[in-house]
């Protein structure tokens, strides 16, 4: 035995890592998908003076934003705040966030062609700002122990934005390309792969404690079939790539819970699991030796407590106090949710999950 420990191979303090390792922890920890965002009015005053993309690019800025819920509420882990879609900008994309609508691109793809003059530039050049933001991030929180998360979108739901040109309800051009041109479909599923692997490690190198892909649109869109042969080899692609990037790496698909051993199939290091069905149906099916994130309905948020802490207390009573289990809600919080209850959220998460200390 060396006299001192490797430091790469200690284990973590941080609940949230140690969590995301399976290790036992104090209490479970805590931290919720869109923490920043428009229901904090301290984002909204920001938001007042720059628009979406100046918040993003601009790492004191971002930075701040990725602080104000860790401020105000107490959360395990900060999420980097920025957007799945800005990486589309750096392969030639023109993004933009339009009030009230959302995000939009002026040149979605919509042939072979437009697939092949997407580039593949680095990270390092097309998303310096949100490096920054997390080299920022990482300096102000790691004395006080609170890990940064680093994300991106998967290939499918970043396709689909793309060759939609913004938000849709079912999919009909991504699907009807998909379908109509499988050879132009994995050449840019390829691409977007390529892309997102080099920018999650750059994510890594600015600061980033672990990662979370967000495949938000594939399970909506798509029956098992279609996602086996049109989505899973990708995503196995992007997490195989990831296998040795040194910190864990969270598998978020929305919208699985029909095929959950498919997208599980794909990787990652912990599976985020969505709202649909409860947390002990779905961690029995993952398998109790991976580590999950889950699941509280963000729509309870908007409710009284007496309806929220019974769904609270399913989610808890789902994990069973397993190690392993990262309390989250099961898809983004909502605009209308009121901060007060987010407060209240965290203290009885903490409060209900304290475990008396035992000396070993
Ligand atoms: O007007 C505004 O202020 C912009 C609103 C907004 C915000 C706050 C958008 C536009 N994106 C974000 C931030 C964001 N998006 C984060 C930062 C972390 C945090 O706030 O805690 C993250 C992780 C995302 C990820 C994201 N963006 C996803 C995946 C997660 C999910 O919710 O499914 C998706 C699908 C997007 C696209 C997007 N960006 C913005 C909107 C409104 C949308 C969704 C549009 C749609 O429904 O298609």
């Amino acid at each position: 035995m060396p006299l001192i420990p490797d430091p790469a191979s200690a284990e973590p303090t941080a609940l949230f890592l140690r969590a995301c390792l399976g290790l036992p922890t104090e209490r479970t920890p805590i931290w919720l998908m869109r923490q920043a965002g428009r229901y904090m009015p301290a984002y909204r005053a920001l938001r007042e003076r720059h628009d979406m993309l100046t918040l993003i690019r601009t790492p004191e800025l971002a930075a701040e934003v990725t602080l104000q819920p860790i401020e105000a509420f107490g959360l395990d882990a900060a999420i980097i705040f920025s957007d799945i879609l800005p990486p589309l900008v750096g392969m030639g994309l023109e993004l933009d966030f339009i009030g009230g609508v959302g995000p939009h691109i002026a040149n979605p793809i919509r042939s072979g062609r437009d697939v092949d003059l997407l580039g593949t530039p680095p990270a390092a050049e097309t998303m310096a700002g949100t490096l920054g933001a997390i080299a920022i991030v990482a300096r102000e929180l790691g004395p006080r122990d609170v890990p940064v998360i680093g994300f991106a979108g998967a290939p499918f739901t970043l396709a689909s934005y793309a060759i939609e040109g913004g938000s849709t309800r079912d999919f009909e051009r991504t699907k009807s390309f998909m379908l109509a041109e499988p050879a132009a479909w994995q050449r840019l599923m390829t691409k977007l792969v390529t892309v997102q692997v080099d920018y999650l490690k750059a994510q890594v190198q600015a600061g980033a404690s672990a990662l979370q892909v967000f495949d938000s649109w594939a399970g909506r869109a798509l029956g098992q079939s279609d996602y086996r042969r049109y989505v899973q080899p990708y995503n196995t692609l992007l997490f195989a790539a990831l296998r040795d990037v040194g910190v864990p790496v969270i598998n978020f698909s929305l919208g699985v819970s029909s095929f959950m051993e498919d997208a599980v199939a794909c990787g990652g290091d912990v599976i985020g699991v969505d709202w649909h069905l409860p947390l002990a149906t779905m961690w029995a099916r993952i398998g109790h030796d991976t580590p999950v994130q889950g699941n509280l309905d963000p729509v309870a948020l908007l409710g009284p407590w007496r309806e929220l802490r019974p769904r609270i207390d399913e989610v808890l009573d789902g994990a069973a106090g397993r190690p392993g289990h990262i309390f989250n809600v099961g898809h983004g919080v909502l605009q209308r949710t009121p901060e007060d209850t987010v407060r209240r959220l965290v203290s009885y998460v903490a409060e209900r999950t304290a475990r008396v200390a035992t000396s070993p």
